[in-house]
């Protein structure tokens, strides 16, 4: 394997540029040269992405820059599902996932669902800024095992709470196991509002949705 320290080096650049064009070409460049597809997540698009959102905390940049940031991330990730996923996994089952009420954030529900979705699970997306009557009545009407709420702000992450609160009010809590994440989640928040699972990263909670099928 050679050194690819520059292609995530670029990778980076080219994501906080927000370059969506580029970076998919250098994305494939990366892949094409045997770059690992989990190292040009980590090491060039989620280093990109963390520069940026420590410029947005410090005010350097706005809204419009991290929005084309985002977009050139969800073009990137797409670039690469191919090579995350695991060829011929046998279909698992269903899981649904979606950012919950209140919350535009879905790049990091993108790449949960990304990473089930290679684990061989049917993925439900209801997007961002998910109503619970949507979830409950997604609950219902499909076969889904799984439920996956991401939030990304700490206004947002009781609405975790509430979804689940409205699963029991509609009597379907137990049809589904809820799995809970997102930056200011936590093991002992997942705790207290009764999830059955927290995952601080995309390719953990992939290994524990598959778990559930087992
Ligand atoms: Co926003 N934003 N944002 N933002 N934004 C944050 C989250 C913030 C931390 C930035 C900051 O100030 N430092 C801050 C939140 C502060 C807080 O809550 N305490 C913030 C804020 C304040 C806001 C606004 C309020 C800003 C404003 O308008 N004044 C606003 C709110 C909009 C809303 O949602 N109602 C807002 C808007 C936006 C944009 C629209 C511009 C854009 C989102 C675009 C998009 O998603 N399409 C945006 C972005 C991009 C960010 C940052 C810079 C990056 C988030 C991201 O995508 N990270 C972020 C700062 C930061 O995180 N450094 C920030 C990469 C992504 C891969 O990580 O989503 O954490 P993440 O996902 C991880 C894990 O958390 C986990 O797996 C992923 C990777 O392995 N994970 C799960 C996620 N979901 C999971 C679910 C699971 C398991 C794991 O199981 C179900």
């Amino acid at each position: 394997m050679g050194d690819f320290s520059t292609s995530f080096d670029e990778i980076s650049e080219l994501l906080q540029k927000g370059k969506a064009k580029e970076i998919v070409g250098a994305v494939e460049k990366a892949l094409g040269e045997g770059a690992a597809a989990a190292d040009i997540l980590d090491k060039g698009l989620l280093t990109g992405m963390n520069i940026i959102g420590g410029k947005f905390k410090r005010g350097e940049v706005f809204v419009p820059e991290v929005l084309v940031a985002a977009r050139a991330m969800n073009r990137a990730s797409a670039a690469l599902k191919p090579a995350l996923t695991e060829a011929g996994v046998q279909s698992a089952g269903k899981a649904i996932i979606c950012t919950v009420k209140g919350d535009l954030h879905d790049i990091g529900k993108n790449l949960v669902r990304m990473m089930i979705e290679g684990k061989g699970i049917e993925v439900l997306d209801l997007g961002v800024d998910c109503a619970n009557e949507k979830i409950v009545e997604t609950v219902q009407n499909s076969d889904a095992k799984v439920l996956c709420l991401s939030a990304l702000l700490t206004t947002t992450m009781y609405m975790q709470k509430e979804a689940i609160d409205a699963l029991k009010a509609a009597g379907l809590r137990d049809k589904v196991k809820i799995m809970v994440g997102g930056a200011p989640v936590t093991q002992s928040f997942a705790d207290e509002i009764g999830a059955d699972a927290y995952t601080a990263d995309a390719a953990t909670a992939a290994e524990v949705c598959r778990a559930f099928y087992n």
